[in-house]
């Protein structure tokens, strides 16, 4: 055996077993030892079965991703699980965990499965840019039927070991602390019996013989999958495990997953999987910091913002106090409160307890001084520097010494409203995105007195309230809106050019956001903010409002809209625009998508590299970790700085100064220098 893997005999059983941490990757000596148990079992007579098992925290959970694009070592996976499907003698995965991907697919090539009651089982290969490539998606439809194992391969989420056993993955739920055991004593009774190979037969023996599942599940989840190119190829090898022998199934699998292996989408996802994570760590502050606990949490402000901040901390059963001004402000958004979380156990996503509960971990205020034992306060009031700061003078001389006071300011000067407390070292930013108890981001502001142990403890929380957390520097907009603002500018003055205002939100559509920022603009209102002054027009926004073109909402803005709201361009609209460009002395062309597109994008590779320069975010890979969480960045192409680097350096500088739009000198130097942002 080797480091990793190591036999043991109960009797007539061999036990297999992983320790790899931290999560028993299927790496090179993993493979090798789990091979040889196989053979030692094999050889030896007086063991009549096996159990294959894993130490720490989780069964396999995987190939080991950071093998990927290595030259491969030692036997595949496909191999190994081959060597113990062909075992005479009974094999069983026993699980806990997370059984992921490659490790799925090693309990695929086990005869039978138990798993503990909380683990989770899935072929999450699809968020990779992949497809299962030990026989996976060969193996699952022909053990639970082509029905259930398509969401288990297209979409990649893991599911319960009960949904398991239901569908048939699982043989057996076991002992929470009794798994190694209750194995043995599962495998033991299979001795002698034929054992059953999940390779045999074909997914459509169990009479799913309609081809219309494949393109239902298409249909149903087009807009989820929209642009990703693993899932439609999860679907044909769903589709092959029904249509031909293992063998051919096998080689088209093979066929697939290699495709993906090679292409861009699935180097930009997996560099997205590193670098979310990589986003959690501070580079100078030391992983062993002390944390300050956190028990209860102040919110200042019950609107919108600060009604779905307080239902982060709530749903991580966090005691949570909303302070507000008025008696009437804080029942409207205490109410509001209640309505979201009812509203998603409507929808089955929460049990009405689950409701109860967190509702019970809240509690309102009009009185600053309920506040004096928070470990935490984050406002949510208005974007106003001089209500900040009354805010924070406020807050420090009733809030406990060593708790921490944070803004969720979304652009102003962190260490300016520091400036209003007696304790800057324990003031940060916490700027979360809108709807707040949806979007995963949250950028964390750093304060230059902030210190490492309030650091430390917000990148722990936003891992506990299930929020991706990136650290930004103080400058305006920190790291998303600083790059967002050269994308409006450019955006605003393409149409005032002659491009089309549906060309700008269609090219962002295509490239894979979710929509674009005049679609955008309809949607959230084009009146916020509105004077109400028809007769006053000095932008194209003004002049929209003037005429009732509010957005969506009014059924017109940007665009016309039908009652299932699908958007029309309108040649109103297109007037209104060409007019108040005319008279702003522009004159107008005819612009090219592709031009809208490097105008669009190349300003925000150039904002990036200077946040780079400039320090305000640690690493390019955190801007795409805020990019692809905070505003809908395409995950297949890896996020801004990933995908300039597969675009090239050289051709962004070359695209910025074809359009006469400024170069950083730091962008200059890299791609002169053949470097990249992200490897
Ligand atoms: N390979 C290598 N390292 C891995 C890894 C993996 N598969 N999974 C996690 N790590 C590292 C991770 O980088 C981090 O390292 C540490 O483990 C803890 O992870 C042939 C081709 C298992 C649910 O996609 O979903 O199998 O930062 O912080 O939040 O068909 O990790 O500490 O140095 O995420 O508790 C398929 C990926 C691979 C599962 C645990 N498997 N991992 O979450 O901890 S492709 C996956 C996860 C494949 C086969 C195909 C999660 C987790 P560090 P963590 P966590």
């Amino acid at each position: 055996m080797n480091s990793a893997i190591s036999t043991e005999r109960q009797g007539n059983v061999l036990i297999i077993v992983s320790d790899n941490p931290p999560v028993n990757a299927l790496g090179q000596a993993v493979r090798e030892g789990l091979q040889k148990g196989i053979e030692e079992a094999a050889s030896d007579d007086s063991i009549e079965a096996i159990v294959i098992r894993c130490e720490g925290r989780t069964f396999f959970a995987g190939a080991d991703i950071t093998e990927f694009g290595k030259a491969p070592k030692g036997p595949s996976l496909p191999e190994v699980c081959d060597a113990i499907e062909a075992s005479d003698k009974p094999v069983v995965a026993a699980i806990h965990g997370t059984a992921l991907g490659g490790g799925c697919e090693v309990a695929l090539a086990c005869h039978y499965r138990v798993a503990v009651p909380s683990a989770k089982i899935g072929l999450p290969e699809v968020k990779l840019g992949l497809i299962p490539g030990a026989a996976g998606t060969q193996r699952l439809p022909r053990l639970v039927g082509a029905e259930a194992a398509l969401p288990i391969v297209v979409i990649g989420d893991p599911i319960s070991a009960k949904k398991a056993e239901h569908i048939g993955l699982l043989d057996k739920l076991v002992g929470e602390n009794s798994l190694a055991e209750d194995a043995v004593e599962f495998v033991k009774r299979k001795i002698g019996q034929p054992v059953p190979r999940t390779s045999h037969g074909t997914a459509n023996e169990d009479g799913v013989k309609d081809p219309q599942i494949f393109d239902n599940f298409r249909a149903k989840n087009g807009r989820k999958l929209r642009g990703f190119d693993a899932p439609n190829a999860a679907i044909e090898a769903v589709k092959a495990a029904g249509e031909m022998s293992f063998e051919d199934g096998v080689k088209k699998e093979r066929e697939l997953f290699t495709k993906l292996m090679t292409g861009t989408q699935s180097a930009a996802m997996r560099h997205y999987f590193f670098a979310e994570r990589a986003a959690n760590k501070i580079d100078d502050v030391p992983a062993d910091t002390p944390l300050i606990p956190i028990k209860t949490v102040g919110i200042i402000g019950a609107g919108t913002m600060g009604g779905g901040i307080a239902m982060n901390f709530l749903s991580a059963g966090i005691k949570t106090v909303i302070l507000e001004m008025k008696q009437e402000a804080l029942d409207r958004g205490l109410g509001v409160i209640r309505k979201n979380y009812e509203n998603t156990a409507k929808r089955g996503r929460m049990t009405t307890e689950q409701v109860e509960d967190a509702m019970g971990l809240l509690s309102g205020t009009l009185d600053y001084a309920d506040l004096a034992d928070c470990d935490l306060v984050i406002e949510a009031v208005y974007e106003n520097m001089d209500v900040k700061k009354e805010v924070f003078a406020k807050l420090d001389s009733v809030v406990k010494q060593g708790a921490i006071l944070a803004s969720n300011t979304s652009y102003l000067n962190i260490d300016e409203i520091a400036t209003a407390t007696k304790r800057p070292e324990y003031v940060l930013g916490l700027h979360f995105f809108s709807p707040a108890n949806i979007m995963k981001l949250l950028e964390i502001v750093r304060g230059d007195k902030t210190r490492d142990d309030v650091l430390a403890t917000s990148m722990k929380l936003a891992k506990r309230i299930g929020k991706i957390a990136a650290v930004s520097g103080v400058c305006p907009g920190f790291i998303g809106n600083r790059m967002l603002s050269p994308r409006q500018q450019q955006a605003n003055l393409l149409i005032m050019e002659g491009a089309n205002y549906w060309d700008v939100d269609d090219v962002l559509l295509d490239f894979g956001f979710p929509m674009g920022p005049f679609q955008m603009g309809d949607l959230a209102g084009i009146d916020i903010g509105w004077h109400r002054d028809p007769s006053k027009v000095t932008t194209v926004r003004e002049a929209l409002c003037s005429v009732g073109r509010f957005g969506q909402k009014a059924g017109k803005g940007f665009y016309d809209y039908d009652e299932a709201r699908n958007r029309t361009p309108s040649d109103e609209v297109k007037k209104i625009i060409s007019d108040f460009a005319e008279k702003e002395g522009h004159k107008q062309r005819d612009i090219s998508k592709e031009e809208i597109k490097e105008r669009l994008l190349y300003p925000m590779v150039n904002e990036g590299a200077k946040i780079l320069d400039e320090k305000m975010a640690q690493r390019a890979s955190d801007i795409d970790v805020v990019w692809i969480n905070g505003y809908g960045w395409p995950l297949y192409t890896g996020g801004p700085m990933f995908w300039a680097d597969t675009v090239g350096l050289d051709n962004i500088v070359a695209g910025l100064e074809k359009h006469k739009l400024p170069v950083s000198d730091y962008l200059r130097k890299k791609a002169e220098a053949g470097e990249k942002f992200t490897r």
